[in-house]
């Protein structure tokens, strides 16, 4: 048997330790594909029903694992098709290597078929994009590939022209010496310096109004989160990447912030005379302290990340974990309890407020009823993907993280879409764990046919699809944020129990809150994959953690200007405490 440059493709990535791989087949690929079918005993090919859904699902397997995530798909439109996964994955900082074929060598850029220069489309999502110009170019190509994308945190892509694939790897020019690449891996230490550390510390200890600012880098970072809130009486408030940081259990944090965040946090943001940010550059800036009035620490992984969103006068490019770790002896202990104990007291109302819209009894169903009803379910260490839509908010609100369990969806991206996919690379990477998507019909449709991927890995997946025949989200948006009407947002319904036992899986129906527990029950006892299709309001609005005047006035007049269904969405919202639109 001839060794092929995708061999050693496929044998570099195994040196990488690469198990797993996402894609679907096409004739730009061929000599690949059957690199890795020679291989399967090695790496999975999970065989993805639409390339967008393999790049989600790579990302997710890096977010979730750490590890580097890796989509294949075939010249032209296949690795058209990756693209928005890929955007995902650069803006989350996910370590993703997408691999996509291209046409004949010699026939490139003469408008032959599927000619599309897959490396010019991806040379604005990577960090590392190349063209293989032959078998002794695969290994060193595959090795820095690898290595950029996983110690950049990003998108590399390897663009293959088919002939190539089979080529045998004899034949290397004189200066590519066999042999002289290597697979180690290598990190770094990521420590602060001491004067980093020790101006960070004279910044917390001078302050009286301490807040913790967690984001998706300081996931690993739990109890050091805690130990210094602990010691500065600080709240730690939560960006929506960073929302399994610390559990919603800890007194010590205010949940999420910024518009699908909570009241507390906002109030201890606005409040504040000290920010250490951990982990984040939580992309919307209003939300941030202004200007003046706090004094300001970050620690960033990515030194390139220091000061984007806050006039920070300390910026420690390291680990999270480690930097807390090595800050907590230098910190004195803030002797000013109150504002701790305000944002706590703060908390309980919201607590109530959001047990209180958790547990209505209207029909339509309340969204919030279903994601409150899942979270007291959840085991403690499942892997919950969301989507983009009002479900965000639900998602970010309603259900509570607990120690050892992981969140993710497209946090800077925001696509919707990416639910499904997500969930079904977290079962892949974690067959034990209870892995739930809750998404919403619009998001879920999208890439809906990959639920037939679960399918037939047998993937004991269970999707939660809040229901409510509308683009909910951007409903809102058009009525509240610019006063318009809603326009092209209602959508044809589905039936989504249904389309779920026509892929082989299994479909529940929920449309009465009192049932709402009793079935979430039954289907995440259920064996195999599932979809809870759970019928909501569409007329309930997601609010923002405190609504502003300007928002109230607009939405005033989207009504007045004929938005459909005025009158009950009128009374949904007036029923949802209208005393917070003034
Ligand atoms: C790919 C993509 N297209 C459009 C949008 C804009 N958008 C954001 S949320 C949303 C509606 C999502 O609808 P659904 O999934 O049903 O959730 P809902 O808002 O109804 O809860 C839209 C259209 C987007 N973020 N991503
Ligand atoms: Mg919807």
């Amino acid at each position: 048997m001839s060794h092929t440059a995708a061999d050693i493709l496929v044998e570099t990535l195994m040196e990488w330790g690469v198990d797993t791989v996402f894609g679907l087949p096409g004739d730009g690929i061929n000599g690949i594909i059957e690199a890795f079918r020679k291989r399967q005993d090695k790496v999975r090919f999970i065989h993805v029903r639409h390339e967008e859904s393999a790049a989600f699902m790579a990302c997710a397997y890096a977010k979730y694992t750490g590890k580097l995530g890796v989509c294949v798909a075939t010249s032209g439109p296949g690795g058209i098709h990756l693209l928005n996964g890929l955007y995902d994955a650069k803006l989350d900082g996910a370590a993703v290597l997408a691999i996509t074929g291209h046409v004949f060598h010699d026939l490139i850029d003469t408008h032959t078929q599927q000619d599309v220069d897959l490396d010019k489309l991806f040379a604005d999502v990577s960090i590392y994009n190349t063209r293989v110009m032959g078998a002794s170019h695969v290994r060193n190509v595959t090795e820095l590939a690898c290595r950029k994308a996983l110690y950049h945190r990003g998108v590399a892509h390897l663009n293959f022209p088919v002939d190539l694939q089979d080529q045998s790897s004899n034949g290397h020019s004189k200066r590519n010496v066999p042999n002289h690449v290597s697979a180690v891996d290598a990190h770094g230490a990521r420590l602060p310096t001491e004067g980093d550390l020790k101006r960070a510390a004279e910044i917390l200890n001078d302050g009286k109004r301490i807040v913790i600012l967690a984001g998706a880098g300081a996931l690993h970072a739990t109890d050091e989160l805690i130990c210094v809130a602990e010691k500065l009486n600080a709240p730690i408030v939560k960006a929506l990447l960073g929302k399994a940081a610390v559990p919603d259990d800890s007194p010590y944090t205010t949940g999420g912030v910024g518009l699908l965040g909570t009241k507390p946090s906002q109030e201890a943001i606005e409040d504040c005379d000290t920010l250490l940010m951990a982990g984040t550059s939580f992309p919307y800036i209003e939300f941030y302290p202004k200007p003046d009035q706090a004094r300001a620490i970050q620690i960033d992984i990515d030194p390139a990340r220091i000061g984007v969103r806050y006039p920070v006068e300390v910026g420690i490019a390291a680990d999270c974990q480690k930097t807390l770790q090595m800050l907590l002896p230098k910190l004195k202990g803030n002797k000013h309890k109150d504002f701790l104990k305000r944002a706590q007291k703060s908390m309980e109302k919201w607590e109530e407020l959001m047990e209180e819209r958790g547990s209505r009894m209207d029909i339509p169903m309340k969204p919030q009823v279903v994601a409150r009803e899942l979270g007291k379910r959840l085991s403690r260490n499942a892997i919950v993907s969301g989507d983009s839509g009002t479900i965000t908010s639900w998602f970010a609100r309603h259900i509570p993280a607990k120690r050892g369990q992981k969140y993710s969806l497209s946090g800077n991206l925001a696509t919707m879409a990416n639910g499904l996919p997500y969930t079904i690379a977290a079962q892949v990477a974690y067959p034990e764990r209870e892995c739930i998507g809750f998404v919403g019909d619009g998001g879920f449709a999208m890439l809906m046919a990959e639920f037939s991927t679960a399918v037939k890995y047998k993937l004991p997946i269970k999707i939660v699809v809040v229901n409510n025949n509308s683009l909910g989200q951007i409903k809102w948006e058009q009525m509240v944020f610019l006063g318009n009407p809603e326009y092209v947002c209602d959508v044809t319904p589905i039936d989504f129990a249904a389309f779920a036992r026509a892929c082989g899986g299994t479909g529940f129906t929920i449309t009465d809150p009192k049932d709402c527990g009793r079935i979430l029950d039954q289907a995440l006892a259920t064996r195999g994959p599932v979809i809870i299709d759970a019928i909501v309001d569409p007329h309930e609005p997601p609010m923002p953690p405190k609504v502003t005047v300007d928002q109230a006035v607009k939405f005033a007049e989207a009504l007045a200007r004929g938005t459909p269904n005025r009158k009950k969405i009128a009374l949904t919202v007036a029923a949802d405490r209208v005393r917070e639109l003034v």
